[in-house]
């Protein structure tokens, strides 16, 4: 029996580096506990969560009414599988329709998965639906999308680090411009095989872009025109993160399809799910669809207390104030500034951009420094560092947090 080595960051960064697969390349820090906004390492070091386990964990760390709900239900009955039905499912089912506003809900388990399913219905009304001929559907997509990580979803990147040497590809996608109009207009009135235009609210892992006053508005109408489902991607924008229910929600847009995922559960548990209407939805029949684990007991346990912790700490609400307050006092750093060219985003989903090109190690380099000085970030794309913290966040963390940031920053400067 090895002697039990002393746990240290050093010993499980050896240990995932010898026993993982490398698909990631974390920031060196080694986390052992969460609790609401902060984070602590093996040896006790205590964080700001600036990532949220990107967006996940919107609630916070171990929010004990989802650990509540979760602990309560896996000592009760952990899955069942679809093959029965089981007592939270439905109840579940209800009250995330009435929550979001739809007549029905698909349950998956992840993101990618929500997404696939989304595809899928997708293409299904296009044939039953709206006519188009079998196998001939066409899904408008944007450049620099991300949408998960499946064969098919990987299909439609222009991410070369995500997709290259995992073809073949799968067929049926039109790549457009993001937050360009005419280009979506031009490929509707073009080709009468459109079933649906997939789109994130904001295009996070791009950089965190805000498309144009109207963008989703004006898009929506045109697919409405064409008669093609506008799908909205939502898990990463969605649940109070941009300081509305959902992004969408600041254009009293609707999709025709909901994709939801990560902080439907808080980040306590693997939940996701599709919502659309009958008209929509009841192209699914039995057999077509579905997964082991979709709309497990605990599942929908953790999910409902995931929701209810949103509307009942008003989370979208806080996420408005505190990421206005998080940009303003950003800018009046940002503007004496060489280094940062300028902050963006909604709610509290933001990022600064780096004023160095992006194979430059300046973006990971100040995330380090930002780890020794007490907060969690990391840089999606080269330049870019990504700022998502819990949206429990209150005032006192939140100017705490910019100093760190801006004192941080300064030593780059
Ligand atoms: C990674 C970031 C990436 C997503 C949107 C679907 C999914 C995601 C808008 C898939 C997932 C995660 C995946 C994770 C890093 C993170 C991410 F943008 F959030 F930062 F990659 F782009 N739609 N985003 O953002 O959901 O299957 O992961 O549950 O893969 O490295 P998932």
């Amino acid at each position: 029996m090895a002697v039990l080595e002393k746990k240290s960051s050093q010993h499980s960064i050896e240990l995932e580096n010898k026993y993982g697969a490398h698909n990631y390349h974390p920031l060196p820090v080694v986390l052992s506990k969460g609790e609401g906004v902060y984070v602590w390492d093996v040896e006790g070091k205590k964080y700001y969560d600036f990532l949220s386990a990107y967006s996940a964990v919107n609630q916070g760390h171990c929010h004990p009414k989802i650990v509540g709900a979760m602990m309560n239900q896996a000592q009760t009955l952990t899955l069942t599988s679809r093959a029965f039905y089981n007592d939270k499912l439905g109840e579940y089912e209800k009250f995330a329709t009435e929550y979001f506003g739809f007549d029905k809900l698909l349950p998956m388990n992840t993101g990618a998965e929500a997404v696939e399913t989304a595809l899928k219905i997708c293409r299904k009304w296009a044939y039953e639906k709206k006519g188009i001929s079998e196998n001939d559907a066409q899904i408008i997509v944007c450049e620099n999308n991300f949408h998960g990580r499946t064969t098919t979803i990987i299909s439609f990147s222009n991410d070369p680090v995500a997709r290259k040497n995992f073809g073949p590809y799968t067929e049926g996608f039109i790549k457009i411009e993001y937050d360009n109009l005419s280009a979506l207009e031009t490929v509707l009135e073009e080709n009468k095989n459109v079933a649906g235009f997939l789109v994130e609210p904001i295009q996070g892992e791009a950089g965190v872009y805000v498309p144009s006053e109207n963008y989703l508005a004006k898009a929506k109408a045109l697919c409405e025109k064409y008669n093609v489902l506008f799908m909205a991607d939502e898990v990463q924008t969605g649940i109070a993160r941009t300081g509305q229910l959902l992004a969408v929600d600041y254009e009293n847009v609707k999709p025709d399809v909901l994709v939801l995922g990560k902080a439907l559960s808080g980040g306590a548990y693997p939940v996701s799910a599709v919502l659309a209407n009958d008209h929509i939805m009841n192209v699914i029949k039995p057999g077509n669809h579905g997964s082991t684990f979709g709309g497990n007991p605990i599942a929908a346990a953790v999910a409902v207390a995931a929701l209810e912790v949103v509307r009942d700490e008003k989370l979208a609400e806080n996420a408005y104030k505190m990421g206005e307050l998080f940009r303003s006092e950003l800018n009046k750093y940002i503007v004496n500034s060489k280094i940062v060219n300028l902050v963006r985003g909604k709610g509290l989903l933001n990022a600064i951009v780096i004023n160095d090109d992006e194979e430059s190690e300046t973006a990971w380099n100040i995330c380090v420094a930002l780890k020794e000085n007490g907060l969690l970030a990391k840089p999606t794309h080269g330049n870019i560092i990504r700022f998502a913290p819990p949206l429990v966040m209150n005032k006192e963390q939140l100017l705490e947090c910019v100093d760190i940031i801006t004192k941080t920053l300064s030593d780059f400067e």
